[in-house]
Formats: C-alpha cells, structure tokens, sequence
C-alpha cells in the first residue's frame, strides 16, 4: 500500500476549485459549462416531453421565492397526508391501492416513513404533525425486533432518522432509541475479523449474515456514528465507522482507485471495478467529505481528496460533449463501461462540496441534458447516446440534492430554475390523488406507473426544494449539514 498523500489542504469551509483534474482539451470544452445560467437547453427538447406547458426547457420566469415555497410545501403535505390516512404506522404507503409496504421485513415495521420525515416537518414548521409522530415512535417503535436488517438502509434511514428527530425536538427518547438501535446494528461491524460491516443482522439475536458487502455499505455510517459518539460520549460508533473505511482505503490500486464489493471475512475484492459514482459505491465517497465537515478529522479529508483525484483523473469522460465517469480496472485505468445511474447525479453536489466545484458544475449539467430530454430522469442510461437502460423512476432525489448543493455553494439562480423544474415535473407527472408514486416507465406518456411513495421521499426530494426557497429561520445556511438520505445532522434551529 502506498501512503496516501499529506499535501497541505484547505480549510472545512466550502470554496471553489483552485484547479480542474481534467486535461486542457476537456477544461476547453467544458468552459462554456460552468456557472453562467444557460438558456440554450430548449434547443432540440421535445414539446411533448417537458413539463412546461410552453415547451420550454426551463422556466424563464420564475414565481415569487414565497410563491414556491407554499407549492412545495402543500405537495409534501400531499403525501405526507396520503400516508398518515392509508399506512399510518406502516414503514411504507402503496398510494395507488392504498395500502402499505413493510421495508425491512414482511410482517415488520419500523415506522419508517414518520422517522424519514421527522426533520422535514420540523423545517415546514409542521410541529402538530412532528410531535404526533415522535408521540408514535416513543410508544411504538422497537429497536430490538426479531428482524433480519440491512444495516446501511437502517443507519441511514433509521439512525439518521432518530438523530435528525432528536436534534429537531430536543426529545430525549428519540436519542436513546436511536442509540438502542445502534446497539443492535453494532455487531455486523464488531463481529467481523476485518471490520467491514456484514450487509444484515439481526436486531434481536445479533446473528449476522452477507459478508460481500459493496463499497457503500462499508462506508455510509460515520456521519450517523460519529454525531451519535459525540451525543452519547460513547466513541465505540465512531471507532467502527473508522475501522471500516481503513480496512477498505487500504485496499487502493496503486492508482487509488477502489473497486465495488469486498468480503467482510477475507478483506479480498469480490468485484474489482471501480464505478464511482455510481451505485453500490457512491456514498462511500460522500461519507468521507461529510464526516471530514462534521468532524474535523484529517484523515477522512485526506482519504476523500486522494480517491476523488484518482475518480477524477481516471474515470472523467468529455467524449460526448458532456462530463460523464466511466467505469475502470482499478489497476490499470481502462475503460470497461459507460452506464450512468441517476443516483450519481448526487455526485456534482459532493464534487462542489469538496472543492471541485468547476467539474460538479459541469456534471450537474449533463444531468440537466439528460432532463431536457426525458420528462423525469430515467433510473439509468447509457451516456454516450442518453439512452434510458433503466427506464423507471423510483422517485429519485439525487439531482434536486445536487441542486440545493451548488445553490448553497454560487448562489447562482441556475441551480433554482433547475431545481423548480425538477419539482415541477415530478407534480405533473408522479403526483396521484393518494400521493406520490413511482414510475415503470419515463419514456412512453402516460408514464408507466408503479404503486410506492418510498420513505426518503419525506427525507429528501422536496426538502431540498423547500430549502432553496423559504429562506426558513430553522435552518442555518452557513453550517447547517445534510446526510446522504438528507437528514439535518448539524444546523437545526429550535429557538
Ligand atoms: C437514498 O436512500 C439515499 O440518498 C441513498 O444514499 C441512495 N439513494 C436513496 C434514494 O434514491
């Protein structure tokens, strides 16, 4: 294993790129790509594919900051009531036939769409709806049920969920369930010889199962961890987070790059592409910069900048006039695929975040091609043509993530525009009357419908949205920090 670099880095807060990592042929192509807010995307879009009943690629105009704000705010409730009325309780609402989806385990529930929403109703200033379902999580959720569990959905989703609910209401059973919980997950990390976390585990046996687990499974709990060590004092959460991402980092090709599934037991590569940002990888990376935001350790700083440098300079692809990551062998860098999953688009965001904001800049532009032409974006596509490979919808929240991201970063009115476009097409095509649903199929009209409002779309989609344009006095826009499954883990304000 080579060390990884020590190079003098800047400080936590955010600021532009000094530098871009792509060559000069591909800076040159992506120059006009930048920053400026662009009006050239209607070009070539199909009137009957956007959202706009005037055809237009973006909205021009945009309503009133306050305008937005209550759109947005009543579509949420729009779910948030379609839930509360058919699956209350439930972990999940089937809004077509309205009825309910157990996540974790059939005949289980966990409650998790209120424990997704908890932060979000506090940021809408819905606090009748926040003390109903925190009244509901203290008498009826149990973090020690006889249930198999993936233990990076309930970190994110379930430990975040309780944390984000903690630091909203000051409630001081969300913390010590959240910490129960946490207990019960502890032995996918502890029970394992290298300290890669085992995929599942029982929350009441403690039996653990799944020793291949993908990158994002073995790095996407120290932000959680890391607050919850930090609340408690208890720093056995942060130490098994940071025990996981060594044994992964020093794995590293001698290019730095990664691959995408390890075995907990042998510590060996089960699948050696390295195919960030795409999925089953993607907040492997994202952890590392936000745990280095949350915490101040270098180490996390130091891992995130040597393995971005290495994503950008090996996977970046301009060929197609657009900025895109390829999939390559970690040893020698060749290329060995060109799909694109719509969970990367969160990646311009990260980029940003971590200093690279001229490339994050630029990605998020592909992704906003990719709108232009499909109503809502496609699960995946092939970037070389934009072709939708996968063409259903999962109610997605990567891109308005990212939005909100290089909004908080420029201040750039672009990133509004495109993130009320977002918000506008998935009104106009993923709205029903019990709520929100999935789509089987963005290409055909009417879009293909499936029949799920999946929990973190009360986590994330619309709140990055809301965020953008309220303005709201219950969040700090300078330090405030969002997880992957945007849960406010640092800039709440109660007062
Ligand atoms: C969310 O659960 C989280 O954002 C996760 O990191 C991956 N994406 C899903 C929603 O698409």
């Amino acid at each position: 294993m080579r060390p990884l670099s020590r190079t003098p880095q800047p400080p936590a807060a955010w600021h532009p790129a000094r530098r871009t990592l792509l060559g000069a042929a591909a800076a040159t192509a992506l120059a006009g790509a930048t920053l400026a807010p662009p009006h050239a995307f209607a070009a070539g879009r199909s009137r009957a594919m956007t959202s706009d009943p005037a055809g237009a690629a973006e909205p021009t105009a945009l309503p009133s900051d306050a305008h937005v704000t209550q759109q947005v705010h009543a579509e949420f409730l729009h779910g948030w009531h379609g839930y509360t009325s058919t699956a209350w309780g439930y972990d999940e609402l089937r809004p077509v036939s309205r009825t309910h989806n157990d996540f974790f385990a059939p005949g289980r529930t966990f409650g998790l769409s209120i424990v997704e929403a908890l932060d979000t109703l506090f940021l809408m200033g819905e606090d009748r709806e926040l003390a109903r379902g925190c009244d509901w999580i203290e008498k009826h959720f149990d973090p020690a049920q006889d249930a198999d569990v993936h233990v990076f959905e309930a970190v994110i989703r379930l430990v975040g969920g309780l944390l984000a609910g903690y630091l909203a209401t000051g409630r001081h059973k969300l913390l010590s369930l959240c910490r129960e919980l946490t207990d019960h997950l502890l032995p996918a990390f502890t029970s394992s010889p290298t300290g890669i976390p085992y995929s599942h585990v029982n929350l009441r046996t403690g039996a653990v199962s799944g020793p291949d687990v993908p990158l994002a499974e073995v790095g996407t709990n120290i932000m959680e961890f890391g607050l919850l060590s930090k609340l408690t004092g208890d720093s056995r959460y942060y130490d098994a987070s940071m025990r996981a991402y060594r044994a992964v980092i020093d794995k590293r090709s001698s290019l730095d790059l990664l691959g995408t599934s390890i075995n907990a037991e042998t510590g060996r590569w089960t699948d050696t592409a390295s195919v960030e940002p795409n999925p089953p990888v993607d907040s492997f990376y994202e952890y590392l910069w936000g745990g280095y935001a949350l915490f101040g350790d270098s180490r996390l700083r130091d891992w995130y900048r040597t393995l971005t440098r290495a994503v950008l300079r090996h996977q970046s692809d301009t060929s197609t006039g657009h900025l895109w990551f390829c999939q390559v062998d970690p040893a020698t860098g060749k290329q060995v695929g060109t799909s694109q999953s719509e969970l990367a688009s969160f990646y311009a965001g990260l980029l940003g975040k971590g200093g690279d904001l001229r490339d994050g800049a630029a990605y998020y532009r592909s992704w906003t091609a990719v709108l232009d032409r499909y109503p809502v974006l496609p699960e995946g596509i092939d970037y070389r043509t934009l072709t939708a490979t996968d063409k259903g919808n999962q109610l997605r929240p990567e891109y308005a993530n990212s939005s909100f991201d290089l909004w908080r970063l420029t201040h750039d009115a672009y990133y509004k525009r495109t993130g009320y476009r977002y918000f506008t097409a998935m009104r106009d095509h993923l709205r029903v009357p019990g709520g929100y649903t999935i789509a089987t199929d963005v290409t055909t009209a009417p879009m293909g419908q499936g029949d799920l409002l999946p929990a973190y779309w009360f986590a994330e989609n619309f709140k990055y949205v809301y965020l953008m344009f309220s303005g709201t006095r219950r969040f700090d826009y300078r330090n405030g920090y969002l997880s992957t499954e945007g849960k406010v883990l640092r800039g709440l304000r109660r007062s």
